[in-house]
């Protein structure tokens, strides 16, 4: 069959639905019975970057890591589906680097919801806390979040639904010859 692998790379502030979109298109795909693998902080985080906190050489570190791991599995034939923050333009940079040089498509998808969005949502409370002080260096508040300049999508998510977010992005798919 044709080969797929390549890695769609999720950023955006915390709320903003990189997890939500990833899992709706890794649903979409798996049961097409295309092979696909979605990496977050709940799987990065906890295992090979426990030791990783959120300090900027941390995040730099983490996203370095986890664009390493994503090319392997682009690499193995999987639609690797990564969702950080990755809130350092010169980080996404490089994990696009690290794909462009193994010749594996990577596709940069800015999940763009304003603040005030992500934190009425507050999906895990961790605005509250960090607007109260009780967790330093949280993105949007106190350490900063640079946009894409050139993502090769972006998706409204205040005011674009999850089924219209994720039809957009089996287009893309669609269009780079991956579907
Ligand atoms: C940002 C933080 C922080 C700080 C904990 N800043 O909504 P979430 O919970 O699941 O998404 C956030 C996640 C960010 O981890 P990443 O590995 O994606 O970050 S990075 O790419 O910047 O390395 C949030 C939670 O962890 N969290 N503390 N200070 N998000
Ligand atoms: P993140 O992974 O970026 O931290 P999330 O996926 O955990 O964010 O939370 C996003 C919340 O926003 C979740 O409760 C679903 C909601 N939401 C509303 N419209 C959305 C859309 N178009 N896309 C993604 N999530 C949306």
């Amino acid at each position: 069959g044709k080969f797929r692998g390549c890695t769609l790379w999720f950023t955006g502030l915390s709320g903003a639905g990189k997890t939500t979109l990833s899992f709706a298109l890794e649903d979409y795909l798996i049961a097409r019975g295309i092979p696909a693998f979605g990496l977050d902080g709940d799987n990065m985080r906890f295992g090979l970057n426990s030791d990783l906190g959120f300090t900027d050489a941390d995040r730099e570190e983490n996203i370095r890591r986890v664009a390493e791991v994503a090319k392997l599995f682009a690499e193995s034939g999987v639609v690797t589906l990564c969702s950080f923050v990755s809130p350092f333009r010169a980080d996404r940079d490089r994990a696009r680097k690290i794909h462009e040089d193994a010749g594996l498509p990577f596709l940069e998808i800015f999940v763009d919801a304003p603040l005030n969005v992500c934190e009425t949502r507050d999906v895990k409370g961790l605005y509250k806390k960090a607007r109260q002080g009780q967790i330093k260096n949280f993105t949007g508040i106190d350490s900063p979040y640079e946009k894409p300049l050139s993502a090769e999508s972006t998706m409204r998510t205040g005011e674009t639904s999850i089924i219209e977010c994720t039809q957009k992005l089996v287009d893309l798919l669609v269009d780079r010859n991956v579907l």
